[in-house]
């Protein structure tokens, strides 16, 4: 991707973004406070008999925390006829202002909450955001309670001590969109010499929607609640088995339970004890296709056997293991069909809507898919819980995508710096962070087979080694229990990548007879087979083509097989999997991308990336036809 402005312009703005103040919006506390540190957020909230959830969704009042309102708090109450944004939606298609599409920097959501009458004093009181993209603060009246960096996932600010049953409050979000060289994703802000505006670049090829794009809840926990559980699933014969781990706020003498109920509602087996081993006898398995869920039942209960708090993880026992070129789920190979996509659709940007998931997840069944990467961010919670539901296959991703300076490629003519040198990206910390909190809220997923720690880094470039070894490490530390990889792009190819070894299967994302050999699909099979004969020949692992793809403009038909032509991307996608079979170590074919959707204003995409094999509002090219074909007919490719 190429930047709109000059890199020359990076020099001037960049230690500037280093130590970026807010003074200038009046009486905004920026120091956070060290108890409220953010803390690792875990547990999805829910209604349990010890819990209590109020959603928060709905219109917000809105406004931009501009230039212009400088001196005004970004506590202070909103005008009664301040804009209303829905929540949740990305604000930027949403209005008709340019102002707001184009704004960089913070924005305010604000509303009022009532404390639910009946909720009982002594609890915990709780506001979370699902994601605040991508840096979010919140407010209580007029205190400052929480700041947390990460576009994509949940954080939560404790408001027990500002708030009672029964009272009104304001609960105001601000929200920044700003990316710089220490966040994943990177990007940079310029002034635009002309205006004076601030201006987003970034070296990804999706727009940077931002605001609050999914769910805000509030929530009750008891004094002693349970933080967090961990659960990993193996099988032994017919015996399913249940490794447990649970987090207790704090340890009083109190007692964790634990008890795992079926699908039909019966307690199947339990334990006591915060660690423990369970088994199930003639498990039901969690198999891609055909979904089983357990609950596993977590209690802390007293002396008297009263339930002090309760939540339940929804739990398919499943095993993953890497064994030679195979991918094996429950011991089965399993090779990957489906797509890298993005929450995106119009007007509501990346908002979360269940009308779209649903469709969504329709639709890649219509298609024979049995999988998808959450490319480029980790996606809102609803669809992990509905994919496990379903049965999906899902490879998690972190948002460090856009971790390579040589893509911005000769800006002004100027050699691109080092993306790993002191020139450089900074995003080693906000890289862990990402990992850390991406691990934390989704381990429990039986969907989940695998993470995924960045997309198309600069893997080929020195210095990639060292900043991705301890991250790696990291990432099996977090979770022992499944494989890790990265998105590997096509100028790290077999001979140059300098990161492949701390990995356990090959994500290939290629564009021969696109990017490269563009049109010619003679040349390009040849090319990309000499290059995937290239990996499996170094490596014996499962190698997954985690993108490949055209952009493909619905209704442009051709008789001679022509780019952006609806017959080019059947061909090509064609000429692909033709590749695939040759190959026995390929594990699966994720097409880029499931549907079209927007991207950064740029003159390489006219309205966003045409690569869907759905148009961004869900109706099929031809590709889909021939894909479900294939997909449909493939049971035991391996
Ligand atoms: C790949 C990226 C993806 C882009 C795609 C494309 O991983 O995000 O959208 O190329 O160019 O490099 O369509």
């Amino acid at each position: 991707m190429k930047l709109q402005s000059g890199l020359s312009l990076l020099s001037i703005i960049l230690p500037a973004l280093g130590a970026p103040t807010y003074d200038s919006y009046g009486s905004v506390n920026t120091t956070v406070p060290a108890q409220q540190q953010q803390p690792l957020i875990a547990l999805k909230p829910q209604t349990t008999s010890s819990r209590d959830l109020v959603n928060l969704d709905g219109l917000w009042k809105f406004a931009l925390a501009s230039e212009t309102n400088e001196t005004a708090s970004w506590t202070a109450p909103l005008p009664k006829k301040a804009l209303e944004c829905p929540v949740p939606a990305s604000y930027n298609d949403i209005f008709t202002d340019q102002s707001i599409h184009d704004h960089v920097g913070w924005v305010i959501y604000q509303r009022e909450v009532v404390v639910p009458r009946g909720w009982m004093a002594g609890e915990r009181y709780m506001i979370r955001a699902d994601a605040a993209t991508h840096k979010g603060r919140i407010y209580v009246n007029d205190e400052f309670l929480v700041e947390h960096q990460g576009g994509y996932t949940p954080f939560e600010a404790d408001i027990t001590h500002l708030v009672a049953a029964g009272e009104k409050f304001r609960l105001t979000i601000a929200v920044d969109n700003t990316l710089t060289y220490s966040t994943v994703p990177p990007g940079m802000v310029t002034v635009s010499p002309q205006t004076g505006k601030k201006q987003q670049t970034y070296m990804h090829d999706f727009y940077n929607y931002a605001g609050l794009a999914r769910s805000v809840w509030m929530y009750s926990v008891p004094e002693q609640h349970i933080v967090d559980v961990t659960i990993v699933t193996g099988v032994e014969g017919e015996t399913g088995l249940i490794d447990y781990d649970v987090e207790v706020s704090n340890n009083g003498t109190n007692t964790v339970k634990v008890s795992v109920v079926d699908e039909e509602g019966n307690a199947v087996a339990n334990s006591t004890g915060a660690q423990g081993k369970i088994e199930i006898p003639s498990v039901n398995l969690w198999q891609p296709g055909a979904a089983y869920l357990y609950q596993v039942q977590v209690s802390i209960v007293d002396s008297d056997d009263k339930t002090i708090d309760t939540y339940s993880v929804p739990t398919g026992v499943r095993t993953i293991e890497v064994k030679g070129t195979d991918f094996l789920i429950n011991g089965k190979s399993f090779y990957f069909t489906g797509f890298g996509a993005h929450e995106d659709s119009n007007i509501r940007g990346k908002g979360f809507d269940p009308v779209l998931m649903v469709h969504d997840f329709e639709l890649r069944a219509w298609m024979g898919a049995n999988s998808f990467r959450t490319s480029h961010y980790p996606y809102a919670q609803e669809i992990m819980e509905f994919a496990d539901r379903q049965g999906i296959v899902v490879i998690d991703e972190t948002p460090a995508v856009g971790l390579s300076l040589s893509l911005m490629g000769g800006v002004q003519g100027e050699a691109p710096a080092n993306t790993w040198g002191p020139d450089g990206l900074d995003t080693h910390a906000a890289h862990e962070q990402a990992i850390r909190e991406l691990i934390r809220r989704d381990k429990n997923h039986a969907c989940v087979v695998m993470w995924v720690i960045a997309n198309e880094p600069a893997a080929q470039e020195e210095g990639a080694h060292e900043y991705f070894e301890p991250l790696a490490k990291l990432t099996r530390e977090l979770d022992p229990s499944r494989p890790i990889s990265y998105a590997n792009q096509g100028a790290a190819t077999f001979e140059t990548d300098l990161i492949a070894d701390l990995f356990d299967v090959n994500l290939l994302n290629r564009y021969f007879g696109w990017y490269e050999q563009t049109g010619d699909l003679e040349a390009a099979e040849i090319a990309l087979e000499e290059e995937l004969q290239g990996w499996a020949d170094k490596f014996d692992r499962p190698m997954i083509m985690s993108e490949y793809g055209a952009d493909t403009i619905a209704g442009l038909h051709s008789v001679a097989s022509v780019p952006f032509s609806e017959e080019f991307q059947v061909d090509m996608l064609e000429m692909y999997h033709r590749v695939f079979d040759r190959i026995p170590a390929m594990a699966g074919e994720h097409v880029w991308n499931f549907a079209d959707f927007q991207t950064s204003i740029g003159i390489r995409r006219v309205d966003g990336n045409k690569k869907g094999v759905f148009t961004r509002d869900r109706k099929p090219k031809a590709a889909a036809h021939s894909l479900r074909t294939r997909w449909t007919n493939m049971e035991a490719k391996k």
